[in-house]
C-alpha cells in the first residue's frame, strides 16, 4: 500500500497568536510530531486536495528529512503539485515570491529564523498563505485547533525524492518542480533596483563585506552581489549554509555578528557591511565605523526609496511595528504619506500591503521589506541601501548624519533579558500592568511618566483586534519605553525592553546612545521591579 493513514494524537505546542511552530529539533523529530502539524495545516485549510504549495527551508539540521515527509504527506493528501527549492533550500523572501509568482495556494517554510540550529537546538515550520505572507491570526488559530483535534494523518510510503537536479519529478502521481532557489528572486531584485548603477559602483572599487552567517542567504548573496553585480569574490563570507550555522546564532546584530562588527570598526573596514539571518528575511547594515540601528535603517530607506527605479513613483504609505522607533514617522510626515503602527510580527503588515495602503514596512528587529513580496526581506534591504549609495555617492555614516540633521534623531536601543523563568516574566509584566492607571505624573529618577497603556491593534482593513501586544510607557520630553515578551523563543521567556529618546538635531550631534537612554532604562527597571522579579537588571543582548 502506497498511501497510509496513521492513527495519531493531538500535539502540544503552538503558542496562540504565533505564525508558526518553533520547538526544539528533537521535539519535531519525535514520532508523528512533524506529521501531525503538517496534517493540521492541511486540515485547517479545507484539505490539500488539488492545491499547489511551495516548500523549502533555511537548510538547518532536519530540513532535508522534514521536506521529504512533507512531500510524501502532500502526495497522500492529493495536492496537485509542489514547487520546491533545489536541495530543499529557499529563503523566506524567495518562498514568498514563488508563492505569488506561481499563484499557488501557499507555502510551507522550514526555519526557526534567527534561533540556532542543530539536533539540540531549534527547528520551526511556518505556513504562508496565497498572498505570500505569514498566515494571519484567523488561520493560525484554525491550525492550532486542528492540532488539538487531530486523530490521524496521511502519508505515502515511498522512497525519498532526489532534490538535487533542477526540473520535474514526482512522488506517486503528484508532480514536483525543483527550482533554482535564487533565479526568480534575482530577477525580481533586478526589476526593483538599478543594477547598472550598483555594478558601476563595484567596478569603481566600492568594497563590501556580506556575512551570510552560514545561513540561507549565502547562495543568494553570492549569485546577486558577486556573480551579477560584480563584487569581488570573497565579498560574501560564511556563504555556505550549514546545518548548525557553524554553531552560531544566525541573528544579524552587533553581538551575534561580532566578527563583521569588529571588521567594520577596524582600520581595514570596507565601505559597507551587511549580514542576514537564518532564513534571509532580516538584515544588519553597518558602515565603516558606523552601526545603523534597524529603526534608522527603516527611516533612511523610506526617505530615499524613490532613488531606486522600483520606488521612483513614491510610496503609498509606511507601516512599522509598535516597538520600532518613530524615526520613520518623521519621514512619512514630511513626505505627506500615511504611517501605520502595528503589533510585532510581519503578518500584521499583510492586509495593509494587500490593500495598497503601504509600500514599505519595518520592524526594529531588522526586518524591513516592501510590497514586492509579503515577507520582510534581508537582501532587498541591502540592495536598496546599495542603490541609494550608488546614486548619492555618500558613505553610510554621512547618509545617517544628514538624515539626523534633517529630522532629528530617535536614540534607540533594545535590551533582551533571555532565559527568564516564564512565571517570573509574567509576574513582572503583571506588575507593570497593575500600575498602568496610576503611573502618569509619577517621577522616577527625575523622569516623569506622561502616559502608559497596553497596546491593542485594530486592523484597519478587516477590523480584527489583537490585544496584549506590549506595554508602552511615555515620559515627558519625548521618551518612550516598551516592554513585551518574545513570542519566538522555544524554552524560557525573553523579556524585551525597547528604549527610545528623541532629540532635535542641535542636541543630537554626537551623544552616546547609552548615556541618552540611561535615565529611561533606570526608570523602567524601577517601575518593573526588575531586580525583585527576575533578580537582575542587566540584559544579555543589547542592540
Ligand atoms: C522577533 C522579532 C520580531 C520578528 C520575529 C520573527 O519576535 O522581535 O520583530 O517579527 O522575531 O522574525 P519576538 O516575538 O521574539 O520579539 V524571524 O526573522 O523569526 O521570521
Ligand atoms: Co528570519
Amino acid at each position: 500500500m502506497t498511501f497510509q493513514t496513521v492513527e495519531s494524537r493531538p500535539i502540544q505546542g503552538q503558542k496562540p497568536g504565533t505564525s508558526g511552530l518553533r520547538k526544539k529539533t528533537r521535539t519535531f523529530m519525535a514520532p508523528h510530531y512533524l506529521e501531525n502539524f503538517i496534517q493540521a495545516i492541511f486540515n485547517s485549510i479545507g484539505g490539500a486536495e488539488g492545491k499547489i504549495f511551495v516548500v523549502g527551508g533555511d537548510g538547518r539540521f532536519f530540513n532535508a528529512n522534514a521536506i521529504q515527509t512533507i512531500l510524501k504527506m502532500a502526495a497522500a493528501n492529493k495536492a496537485a503539485r509542489i514547487i520546491v527549492g533545489q536541495n530543499g533550500l529557499l529563503s523566506t523572501p524567495a518562498a514568498s515570491h514563488l508563492i505569488r509568482l506561481n499563484k499557488t495556494d501557499g507555502g510551507i517554510i522550514l526555519s526557526a529564523s534567527h534561533n540556532p540550529g542543530g539536533i539540540e537546538e531549534d527547528f520551526g515550520i511556518k505556513f504562508n498563505v496565497a498572498n505570500g505572507g505569514p498566515a494571519p491570526e484567523s488561520v493560525t488559530a484554525a491550525i492550532l485547533n486542528a492540532t488539538l483535534a487531530i486523530d490521524s494523518y496521511k502519508i505515502a510510503r515511498v522512497p525519498d525524492v532526489d532534490l538535487r537536479p533542477i526540473g520535474e519529478t514526482a512522488v506517486c502521481c503528484m508532480p514536483i518542480r525543483i527550482v533554482d532557489p535564487v533565479a526568480d528572486y534575482c530577477d525580481l531584485m533586478a526589476k526593483l533596483f538599478d543594477f547598472d548603477a550598483i555594478q558601476s559602483m563595484f567596478a569603481g572599487g566600492f568594497s563590501m563585506c556580506f556575512d551570510a552567517m552560514h545561513a540561507v542567504t549565502g547562495p543568494y548573496a553570492k549569485a546577486i552581489l558577486e556573480q551579477t553585480l560584480g563584487a569581488p569574490e570573497g565579498t560574501v563570507v560564511n556563504a555556505v549554509p550549514l546545518e548548525d550555522f557553524g554553531g552560531g546564532h544566525p541573528d544579524p546584530n552587533p553581538i551575534r555578528a561580532k566578527p563583521l562588527m569588529d571588521l567594520m570598526m577596524s582600520d581595514s573596514a570596507p565601505d559597507f557591511g551587511a549580514a542576514s539571518d537564518g532564513d534571509g528575511d532580516r538584515h544588519m547594515i553597518v558602515g565603516r565605523g558606523r552601526y545603523v540601528t534597524a529603526s534608522d535603517s527603516l527611516a533612511v530607506l523610506v526617505a530615499n526609496a524613490h532613488l531606486a527605479p522600483g520606488y521612483a513613483a513614491g510610496l503609498a504609505g509606511v507601516a512599522r511595528s509598535m516597538p520600532t522607533s518613530a524615526a520613520c514617522d518623521r519621514v512619512a510626515e514630511k513626505l505627506g504619506i500615511a504611517i501605520f503602527e502595528t503589533p510585532t510580527g510581519w503578518k500584521f503588515f499583510g492586509n495593509l500591503l494587500d490593500a495598497g495602503k503601504v509600500t514599505i514596512c519595518g520592524e526594529e528587529s531588522a526586518g524591513i521589506g516592501s510590497s514586492h513580496i509579503r515577507e520582510k526581506d534581508g537582501l532587498w534591504a541591502v540592495l536598496l541601501w546599495l542603490n541609494i549609495i550608488a546614486v548619492r555617492k555618500l558613505s553610510v555614516a554621512k547618509i545617517l548624519t544628514d538624515h539626523w540633521a534633517n529630522y532629528g534623531r530617535n536614540y534607540y536601543s533594545r535590551h533582551d533579558y533571555e532565559g527568564v523563568p516564564p512565571e517570573a516574566a509574567n509576574r513582572l509584566m503583571d506588575h507593570v500592568i497593575g500600575q498602568m492607571e496610576t503611573l502618569s505624573g509619577k517621577s522616577f529618577g527625575g523622569l516623569t511618566v506622561s502616559g502608559a497603556d497596553e497596546f491593542s491593534y485594530r486592523d484597519p482593513i478587516d477590523g480584527s483586534v489583537s490585544d496584549h501586544q506590549g506595554l508602552r510607557i511615555w515620559f515627558e520630553g519625548d521618551g518612550r519605553a516598551v516592554l513585551r515578551l518574545s513570542g519566538t523563543g522555544t524554552e524560557d521567556a525573553t523579556i524585551r525592553l525597547y528604549l527610545e529618546q528623541y532629540k532635535p538635531y542641535e542636541k543630537a550631534a554626537s551623544l552616546s546612545v547609552c548615556k541618552v537612554l540611561l535615565p529611561l532604562k533606570r526608570a523602567v527597571i524601577e517601575i518593573a521591579g526588575m531586580q525583585r522579579f527576575i533578580g537582575r537588571t542587566e540584559p544579555d543582548v543589547v542592540t
